[in-house]
């Protein structure tokens, strides 16, 4: 680990811009990256923090087509859907860029051209799966067929998503190809491979000698099992349209493999931010270098970027690579496929001015070292027991009591008691309690020390009980309120890197201003005399009908989810054309409905069918429409259905309906108005 550092480049994963961002994005990475950047600008830290959209590869091109849109479309509008939210989430980069930039265009193509020209790729023909119809080769996703190991019928050429298993397109059982639907035909094309066996004893030293420490175990065991497996040569480009073309003779109609670009998209968006000094942040070795990414993105990160930055050679390596494990959503796995998320844009808009609450519960809760999960209960005990009950009812008690008995002006301190002593020595080491922590990627420890910080607030308050002490002491009650008063003031600076909105309100609240890092612990921000501002409360309860509601919501989401997956009842043995015509098939207008007298499913209708007289047919539907509203409406009926007497009533026909997935029903209508009688063929 680098100690003592000029400056930082801290770069949190590019999103794709092809949906939202949601709470397992912000608990994996951007919110920790945030924390991180706060901390170290509070410690007088010269640091950059780097992000932009992902707006290359197959999820954006496969995106498009779903919607039926080009590519760009989609990353013009998911790459402002994510930079608002994250702006008003309160994720401070100082830049958000994007890969659809003419500067990464051309940072990623001299990268690219440099190593190239070293020699530092190896070119290689191979056959791979063409659509003809479509005129163009297949990315792997593209892809689907028969998985060889569970029979599965749509695992994609990558992977098949019902057994786990990772594929290669050319494993698949009668691939077919998802733009045109018919079979893919194998076709020679030559592609630019990076050596990345050339570099496994640079990478086994730099990892495993190097980083066995101070890299996070799961990060660390993921890298070196990696290397243990022996790795291949990867291809850098891709038949695509849709990317940074590959500038080289010969490459015409390819561009560059989304995963080659996009961790050089880091590097452009600090170009961008600073075109004359960008250099000193990727190059310096005073600089230390961390990434924030997720689990699924550390091979990226920690193998294949650093091989590509070895072999260029200006640039510095990562120093660390945070990377968190996953959150999940009420005991199930996210997923944007299934629509299984708390969306970050929505959440902003259904809950306006908490930002902060949601940012507290993903880092108290967040999957730090294994996989944790997100409840609607949770985020409600978190908010009411910790926030309103812990931090909030501590702040809001100094600053009341402070009204009421100094008329809001700081009281003056007097003799210490041994009790004030210790709260105040308390103060003094959790800056460097907390900071150690946050250096350490520590993040819910580190909010939870925090929170220490004002449960001792609290505990103070409790035991000396200045609402009482006011009656027999006022100078000593001041004392009491001073301290009190200190402690509050240093969460200014304390609070900012983990909820910085209310961090402000306090701020605002006590008309003080946030201080470096480790003054925080003084007990000086405050003087006495010192007038504060109106109590205003830092956060509120949650109430159970608002929590109820987003779990109402998810229940909708798993309903509509079981119906799409559904699968239609297997098919009935074949009839003759004869046997079908000896079915008599009408279209009726019902005449009346009521129900059947001490029966819950039977209404009796009467059915006009072009005769003379209307048909009475007795039909199970009770539980499924209300009487009232069938009469008028025009229905499919079996004529000739042998009549039956059901509770009494001669049923002369039958209705026919639709059945849904989940047992509704749905009558059959003609799509318009047709005379009653009307024969069906
Ligand atoms: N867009 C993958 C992801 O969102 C990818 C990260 C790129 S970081 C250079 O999981
Ligand atoms: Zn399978």
């Amino acid at each position: 680990m680098q100690s003592d550092p000029q400056r930082y480049t801290v770069t949190a994963a590019l999103p794709y811009a092809n949906g939202p961002v949601h709470i397992g994005h912000l608990a994996g990475v951007y919110l920790p990256a945030d924390i991180y950047v706060r901390y170290l600008r509070a410690n007088g830290r010269d640091v950059k923090f780097i992000c932009g959209s992902d707006e290359h590869g197959v999820p954006i091109t496969i995106r498009a087509q779903k919607e039926g849109v080009t590519p760009q479309q989609v990353v013009d509008k998911y790459h402002a859907i994510i930079r608002d939210s994250f702006q008003e989430f309160g994720v401070s980069f100082d830049i958000y860029s994007r890969t659809s930039s003419k500067t990464h265009s051309e940072v990623a193509s001299g990268f690219f051209k440099k190593l190239y020209e070293e020699g530092k790729f190896i070119e290689q023909v191979s056959e791979q799966y063409y659509d003809e119809k479509a005129a163009q080769f297949l990315a792997d996703r593209y892809i689907v067929g028969t998985c060889p190991n569970c029979g599965n019928d749509n695992a994609y050429g990558d992977q098949c998503e019902k057994c786990g298993t990772s594929l290669s397109p050319t494993e698949l059982i009668s691939p077919r190809s998802m733009l045109s639907g018919n079979q893919p035909v194998l076709r020679e094309t030559k592609h630019w491979y990076l050596p990345l066996d050339q570099y496994e004893p640079w990478l086994r030293e730099w990892i495993v000698q190097g980083h066995k420490h101070d890299w996070k175990t799961n990060v660390y065991g993921q890298c070196k099992s990696w290397i243990d497996q022996g790795l291949q040569p990867r291809a850098v480009t891709r038949d695509l349209d849709w990317g940074v073309p590959v500038p080289v003779p010969g490459a015409e109609g390819k561009v560059l493999y989304v995963w080659f670009d996009a961790p050089i998209g880091y590097i452009s968006a600090t170009k961008d931010l600073l075109p004359d000094t960008w250099e000193t942040y990727w190059k310096d070795k005073g600089t230390k270098l961390v990434h924030f990414i997720g689990k699924d993105n550390i091979v990226f990160h920690c193998i294949i970027f650093p091989a590509m930055l070895k072999a260029h050679g200006d640039y510095i390596l990562p120093d660390n690579v945070p990377a968190n494990e996953f959150l999940n959503l009420e005991g199930d796995k996210i997923s944007t496929s299934r629509n299984w998320a708390v969306w970050l844009h929505e959440y902003l808009q259904e809950f306006p001015g908490k930002a902060d609450v949601l940012r507290y519960v993903l880092c108290a809760n967040a999957p730090e070292n294994k996989d944790n999960d997100f409840t609607w209960k949770d985020f409600q005990a978190r908010n009411n027991n910790e926030l309103v009950a812990n931090l909030g009812n501590f702040i809001n008690r100094a600053v009341v009591l402070t009204h009421k008995f100094f008329g809001g002006k700081v009281p003056a301190v007097g003799a210490l008691t041994a009790q004030d002593g210790e709260v105040l020595q308390q103060l003094a080491e959790f800056p460097q309690r907390i900071g150690d922590l946050i250096d350490n990627y520590r993040f819910r420890d580190a909010l939870n020390e925090l929170m220490n910080l004002t449960r001792a607030g609290n505990k103070y308050l409790a035991d000396t009980e200045p609402w009482k002490l006011i009656k027999t002491d006022e100078a000593r009650t001041g004392t009491v309120l001073h301290v009190a008063l200190q402690m509050a003031a240093s969460l200014v600076t304390l609070l900012e890197p983990f909820l910085p909105a209310s961090a402000d309100k306090l701020g605002q609240m006590l008309r003080t201003e946030k201080k470096s890092w480790q003054a925080a612990g003084r007990a000086d921000a405050l003087s006495a005399g010192h007038q504060i501002g109106e109590a205003a409360l830092l956060f509120d309860k949650i109430e159970d009908a608002t929590v109820e509601a987003q779990v109402q919501k998810l229940l909708n989401t798993k309903q509509a989810n079981e119906l799409a997956a559904a699968v239609a009842a297997p098919a009935k043995p074949d009839i003759s054309f004869e046997e079908f015509q000896t079915m008599d098939l009408r279209v009726g207008t019902i005449l009346s409905a009521e129900k059947v007298a001490k029966t819950k499913k039977l209404l009796k209708l009467s059915v006009d069918l072009g005769f003379e007289e209307p048909r009475t047919i007795v039909s199970g539907i009770a539980e499924h429409f209300v009487a009232e509203a069938l009469i008028g409406q025009q229905v499919q009926v079996l004529l000739n259905l042998a009549p039956r007497e059901i509770k009494g009533i001669q049923s002369q026909g039958m209705l026919l309906m639709a059945e849904n997935a989940d047992g509704s029903l749905s009558l059959m209508q003609p799509s318009s108005h047709v005379r009653p009688g009307s024969g069906i063929a």
